[in-house]
C-alpha cells in the first residue's frame, strides 16, 4: 500500500495524473449531475467521492451499484457525466452499464488500474491508478490509489467552478502529499496492535462496523474485506442508524468496530460508542491519535495521525484492511485467493 503511494503525488505527477481531466473540463463544468458506476470496493470508494465532490463541488452525486443500474432503465442524459470506478477495468456489470449509458449521451470519465482495459477503452477521458499489480483478488492498494484519485479530482473540479477557496485546495493537497509518512507511520506503530487484536476476536462470528460522514464507507469496506478474506459475518451500517435496527444485535459477544477519527460529527459518533459500551458491546476503535476520550471509551484501538477530515478515511481503511489481512492469517486463509472470488467479475 505504502510503496502504491509513495512519490507519486507531488506538483509534476500530479499534473500528468489528472490530464485525463482537461479533455472533458467544459462537460465537467457544465454537467447536472455525475453519476459514479461501480461494484464492490470500487462502489465504496465511489460513495465516498460523492461526500467529496459534493461538499467541495456542490454538484449533484449519484453513486449506483453497476450490477443495478444496468438492468433497471435509468434517466440518462447528454448532461451527464459517469464516473466509472474499476480495479481490473473489466467487471463485466460495470461495462454493460457504461454501454448503456453511452447510448444515451453521457460522457464517460473511467479511473481504472489496468491500461487498455475494456473500461478504459469504452471511456471518453480518464485517469488511471496505476496501483498494481495486486497479487491478492480482493481489491485494498487499489481502493486507496481510488481514493487519492477521487480526492484529486474534486479538488480540481472544484477549482474549475471556484467553489472552494485556493487556501482549502492548497491544504488538501498539501495532506494528500504527506499521506505515505502517514501510512507508513501507522505500519511502524501500529501492526503489532493490529496482530494482537486479530488474535484476539479472530473467533467472533459476527462484527458491526460503524462510520458517520466521510468515515461511513470506509465502515462499509472494512466490513466487505472481513467477509472477503476472513469468511466472517461483518455488516457495515451508518452508526446514526444502529437505532433502527442492528443495535439489537449489540451484546458482550459483538466486536464493533468504530471509524471515529475526528471530524464534524464526531461528538455523535462518540454517543454511538457510548451507547455500544452501554449494551456491553466490544468497542475497537480507529481514532486520531490525540483522542483520548474515544480511546478511553474503547476496549482496543488504533490510532492513526492527526488529517483534515477530509483525508483521514484515506488512512482509516489502512488498519481495518489489516485487521481482515491478519484475522484471515490467524484462521488460516488464503487471504491472497479466498474461496469464490475472482480478481476480475466477467460475468
Ligand atoms: C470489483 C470487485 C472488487 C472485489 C473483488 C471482486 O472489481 O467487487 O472490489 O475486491 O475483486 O470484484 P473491479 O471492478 O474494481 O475490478
Amino acid at each position: 500500500i505504502f510503496d502504491s503511494l509513495r512519490g507519486r503525488l507531488d506538483a509534476e505527477n500530479l499534473s500528468i495524473t489528472l490530464s485525463g481531466l482537461e479533455k472533458i473540463k467544459d462537460k465537467l463544468t457544465a454537467a447536472r449531475r455525475i453519476i459514479i458506476v461501480a461494484c464492490g470496493t470500487s462502489w465504496h470508494a465511489g460513495l465516498l467521492a460523492e461526500y467529496w465532490i459534493e461538499e467541495l463541488c456542490r454538484v449533484n452525486v449519484e453513486v449506483e451499484y453497476a450490477s443495478e443500474f444496468r438492468y433497471r432503465n435509468p434517466i440518462i442524459s447528454s448532461d451527464d457525466v459517469i464516473i466509472a470506478i474499476s480495479q481490473s477495468g473489466e467487471t463485466a456489470d460495470t461495462l454493460v452499464a457504461l454501454e448503456n449509458a453511452k447510448t444515451q449521451g453521457a460522457t464517460i470519465f473511467g479511473i481504472v488500474n489496468v491500461v487498455g482495459s475494456s473500461i478504459a477503452r469504452i471511456s471518453d477521458a480518464g485517469i488511471y491508478t496505476h496501483a498494481g499489480p495486486e497479487i491478492g483478488v480482493a481489491s485494498t492498494k487499489a481502493f486507496s490509489a481510488q481514493l487519492t484519485v477521487l480526492l484529486l479530482f474534486a479538488i480540481k473540479l472544484a477549482e474549475y467552478k471556484e467553489t472552494v477557496s485556493e487556501d482549502l485546495r492548497k491544504e488538501l493537497i498539501k495532506e494528500l502529499s504527506i499521506i505515505p509518512e502517514k501510512v507508513k507511520h501507522i505500519l511502524d506503530s501500529s501492526i503489532d496492535n493490529i496482530k494482537e487484536i486479530a488474535v484476539k476476536y479472530q473467533h467472533a462470528t459476527d462484527f458491526l462496523f460503524l462510520g458517520r460522514g466521510y468515515n461511513f464507507p470506509i465502515a462499509l469496506e472494512g466490513a466487505l474485506k472481513l467477509k472477503e478474506i476472513s469468511y466472517i459475518h461483518a455488516e457495515g451500517y451508518p452508526a446514526a442508524e444502529m437505532k433502527h435496527g442492528p443495535i439489537a444485535l449489540v451484546d458482550e459477544t459483538l466486536p464493533v468496530v468504530f471509524v471515529a477519527t475526528k471530524d464534524r460529527v464526531h461528538e455523535k459518533i462518540v454517543s454511538n460508542m457510548q451507547e455500544i459500551k452501554a449494551r456491553s458491546g466490544k468497542l475497537i476503535s480507529v481514532v486520531t491519535e490525540d483522542d483520548q476520550l474515544a480511546i478511553d471509551l474503547s476496549d482496543e484501538h488504533i490510532k492513526i495521525p492527526v488529517s483534515h477530515e477530509m483525508i483521514a478515511p484515506i488512512l482509516a481503511v489502512i488498519p481495518l484492511q489489516l485487521l481482515s489481512y491478519y484475522v484471515g492469517i490467524e484462521r488460516q486463509i488464503d487471504v491472497d485467493r479466498p474461496r469464490n472470488l475472482a480478481k476480475s467479475v466477467t460475468v
